[in-house]
């Protein structure tokens, strides 16, 4: 399912309006996906602490972000504009691609908190459409 113009601009003006809180959610959205499918846990071993609000997941959860906002600013050839970011997550970092889909989840959950009346349903289906398409350009290099 590809993004319409419509999508695209959406997108990009729900992340104009929440990327000022970015750190918030990525912190909140990772330290959610490590309680909710500690399964997630096995990727991030070698911290000391991976518990809700850490010093890493805090840090960790701001990198993410800096990943999504820089796939908002490609939203228009995302699977070129990953590439790399695939390629570290296939052969270096070796995460199941399964687990895109569950950051997404969370981070959609997130930002659903935290905005509740910007997070409409027509955003929150244009987020789903444009998470979807970052998971699938970051599964690009495991084919
Ligand atoms: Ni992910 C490192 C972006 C999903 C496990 N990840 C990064 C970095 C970015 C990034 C940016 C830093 C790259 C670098 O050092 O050059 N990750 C993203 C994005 C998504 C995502 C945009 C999805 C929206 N990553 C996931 C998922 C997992 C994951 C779902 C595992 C469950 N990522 C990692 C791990 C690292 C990582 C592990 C290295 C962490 C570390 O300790 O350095």
């Amino acid at each position: 399912m590809s993004l319409s113009a419509k999508d695209k601009d959406t997108v990009n003006t729900f992340w104009a309006k929440v990327a000022p809180r970015a750190g918030d959610i990525g912190a909140d959205a990772l330290s959610r996906m490590l309680v909710v499918y500690p399964q997630t846990k096995t990727y991030f071993s070698h911290w000391k602490d991976l518990r809700p609000g850490s010093e890493p997941v805090i840090k960790h959860g701001a990198t993410v972000m800096g990943g999504v906002a820089s796939a908002v600013s490609k939203i228009d050839d995302l699977t070129a504009g990953l590439m790399e970011l695939s390629q570290l997550h296939a052969f270096t970092l070796r995460v199941d691609p399964a687990n895109f889909m569950i950051l997404s989840h969370n981070l959609m959950v997130v930002m659903a908190m935290q905005f509740p009346s910007d997070f409409t349903p027509e955003v929150h289906v244009s987020m789903d459409k444009f998470l979807a398409a970052v998971a699938l350009a970051l599964s690009e290099k495991y084919r």
